[in-house]
């Protein structure tokens, strides 16, 4: 027994914070590693102490492990925590940890080096009767041993790389003339990613649900289960949802399947927390996969069923002290789901996006629960992972989480970058998913590219994102504006600017004309049609307004003139007025005319009616949005007219210089 009396947490973002909640919760001081780009990230500010490891590549912060090392010792650190990726399943650090003197809050390097070789980790499975697909693990990785081996399985069947993980180094062999091109490919593919061209084969079970059993073991033999999560719902070998129990569990089948997992971890002496993977066939076969030997993203679902702190029982069992928790002791209760929200655009493939948040707002509930590493005014960088926050909702049933977790996402929202949001609402929506029916084949079945393409807002929200545009660059320009007339602040109720707004959808335009009114209404005309805006109330991120009588709440962010975020019915909405920018005003105006690319006050005017001017050269200062832009010349030319006058106010598309071309 050896009670800590300080952890390092070697991890950052959502899984960071979440450790050290607990932690401190449990009188524990806690220390956090980070790298130059999270010098400004929530699990640093949380931490009793943090230690700069280095530059922002993983390569020299989060992955180095001699400077976590070090970073323990400078800080008298008793134990690591590893959280998840990173170094949470590499046996040379957990080895480090303890030959410098650590507590690795974790099972010890030998589990976690025979978990991270599929043969091996099979061929003791076998051993110990847990059951696993039926398949060769042999040592002998010659052509002929291999097509021996697949004859004897049968096709169709998948090769997989023994070193592998999240499906790299895997196919799926149809028929038996292909096989010779999957080990091939399959096998400089290990070769390259994990330094290893070992290959196993396996039978393949047809659209099988992903169901993990998390198990728990102290050091004093004490090896129980806590119910099963299903993770069937995956994109690429990404998790997307994760839940507790799965739906089609029964007592008899995690019975079954319990025993198993605590086989296996008993098998190797396991200690902490570790999930074992089982893929679970429409028959109710289940068949081993393999082993994670760390706490899982998902760990959340697992705790809200048994009420139990994961985290908690991981330090218990690391101090050396017993589980004090028997079988009998755990009890499932109710249900809870979880998403992984993603800065990340599923119009374009799920690429990863970077940007500033410019707004965050988690939702908060009965039966809500948000775990994230983020906070208004930080950057998604590049270099990590894009997870921005993890949406669970818990309830009695599946039903009710169902819906509770549908509302907190849609009441969660995230400004600055695009996210996964509307997928993962679409997800949860989806009749399959509803009924409990989703297998591995759910996203790649029920989503085409046209269900990912972004959805081209109705007129009614482009005409709210016009107003609330317009209404940001008046105020913005009253403001700033270097001499305001009486007249002029009164521009709102006099009525004598017009607004013109361009957007741009796939090709589609909506154009959008605002003016107000004498009742200080805004009356927004497009194609023809007419919408009366009245706003009720104002903030920098939200609004309450009235379109044609009704009441509306948005939440939005003008992170720069021209562009506006939108989030109403828990959609978000991107919208950019093209005429706002210097090309697209050029176009507009033909060359010759000049117009004011946004609303804003003329700071100066360089040219009178006569002079010469060629492209590029300098006509007006405008001052927008606390910037000042450049008004240039789009032509070679002699000035015509000048429209407008330093010092006053103008309305976007409004003419400041007419030239006539050379
Ligand atoms: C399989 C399988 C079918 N049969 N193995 C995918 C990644 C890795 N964790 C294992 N994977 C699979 N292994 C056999 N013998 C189908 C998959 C699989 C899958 C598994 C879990 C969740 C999603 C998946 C999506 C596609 C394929």
């Amino acid at each position: 027994m050896r009670k800590f009396k300080s952890i390092l947490i070697a991890n950052r973002g959502e899984i960071a914070v979440r450790i050290m909640s607990t932690a401190q919760s449990l009188g524990y001081k806690t220390i956090a590693v980070y790298s130059e780009a999270d010098a400004e990230a929530p699990h640093v500010e949380m931490a009793d102490d943090a230690v700069l490891i280095g530059p922002a590549p993983v390569g020299e912060s989060y992955l180095d492990m001699a400077k976590i090392l070090d970073a323990a010792k400078t800080t008298d650190a008793d134990a690591i925590h590893p959280g998840y990726g990173f170094l949470a399943e590499n046996a040379d650090f957990a080895k480090a940890c303890e030959k410098a003197g650590l507590v690795f809050i974790g099972p010890n390097a030998d589990a976690i080096h025979l978990m991270g070789n599929k043969a091996e980790a099979k061929r003791r499975m076998i051993a110990s009767s847990v059951p696993c697909v039926p398949g060769y693990e042999g040592e002998d990785q010659s052509d002929s041993a291999m097509k021996k081996a697949a004859d004897g399985i049968g096709f169709p069947l998948m090769v997989k790389a023994a070193a592998g993980g999240g499906g790299r180094g895997m196919r799926l062999v149809e028929k038996a003339s292909d096989l010779d091109g999957a080990l091939e490919s399959a096998r400089s593919e290990a070769l390259n990613a994990f330094g290893s061209g070992e290959l196993i084969l396996e039978k393949a079970i047809i659209e099988p649900r992903h169901v993990e059993l998390q198990v728990f073991a102290d050091s004093q033999g004490n090896v129980i289960h806590l119910g099963e999560r299903d993770c069937s719902v995956q994109r690429r070998h990404q998790k997307v949802v994760e839940e507790a129990p799965c739906p089609v569990m029964t007592e008899d089948l995690r019975a079954k399947m319990g025993a198993a997992a605590v086989e296996a971890a008993r098998s190797i002496d396991y200690l902490g927390a570790g999930t074992v993977e089982f893929l679970l066939d429409k028959d109710g076969e289940f068949y081993f996969l393999e082993m994670n030997t760390r706490l899982q993203v998902e760990h959340p679902v697992t705790e809200l069923i048994t009420g139990l702190d994961l985290v908690a029982l991981q330090i218990k069992v690391a101090e050396g002290r017993p589980l004090g928790l028997g079988q009998e002791d755990v009890n499932l209760t109710g249900h809870a789901i979880e998403v992984r929200l993603y800065a990340e655009d599923p119009s374009q493939d799920f690429l990863p996006v970077t940007g500033k948040i410019e707004y965050w707002s988690p939702a908060d509930g009965p039966g809500v629960r948000i775990d994230s590493g983020v906070r208004t005014g930080i950057e998604i960088s590049p270099f990590y992972d894009p997870m921005v926050a993890k949406v669970i909702a818990y309830g009695d049933d599946r039903e009710t989480a169902r819906h509770r977790l549908v509302q907190a996402l849609k009441e969660t929202v995230l400004f600055g970058t695009r996210t996964n949001k509307s997928f993962l609402v679409d997800i949860l929506g989806r009749e399959a998913f509803a009924e409990g029916q989703a297998t591995t084949a759910f996203i790649e079945r029920e989503f085409s590219d046209a269900d990912l393409a972004q959805e081209a807002p109705d007129k009614q929200t482009a005409a709210l994102a016009a107003v609330l545009q317009y209404r940001r660059e008046c105020e913005q320009s009253l403001e700033s504006s270097l001499n305001v007339s009486d007249e002029l602040l009164n521009w709102s109720s006099g009525g004598r600017l017009t607004t013109r707004f361009l957007y741009e959808f796939a090709g589609e335009e909506i154009d959008l004309v605002v003016s107000p009114d004498r009742s200080g209404q805004y009356v927004v005309k497009s194609s023809g049609e007419e919408q009366v805006i009245d706003i009720l109330s104002y903030s920098r991120n939200s609004a309450r307004l009235t379109v044609n009588g009704r009441r509306i709440s948005v939440l939005y962010s003008i992170p720069t003139a021209g562009i506006i975020d939108l989030e109403i019915a828990g959609r978000n909405h991107h919208f950019r007025n093209s005429l706002a920018f210097a090309a697209s005003a050029e176009e507009a105006a033909g060359g010759g005319r000049v117009v004011a690319p946004m609303h804003g006050s003329l700071l100066e005017v360089f040219v009178k009616p006569g002079d010469e001017v060629e492209v590029g050269s300098r006509l007006a200062v405008l001052e927008a949005m606390k910037m000042q832009h450049d008004i240039l010349a789009e032509i070679d030319g002699t000035v015509n007219e000048v429209a407008a006058k330093a010092g006053t106010q103008v309305a976007a598309d409004e003419l400041l210089v007419e030239i006539e071309a050379a």
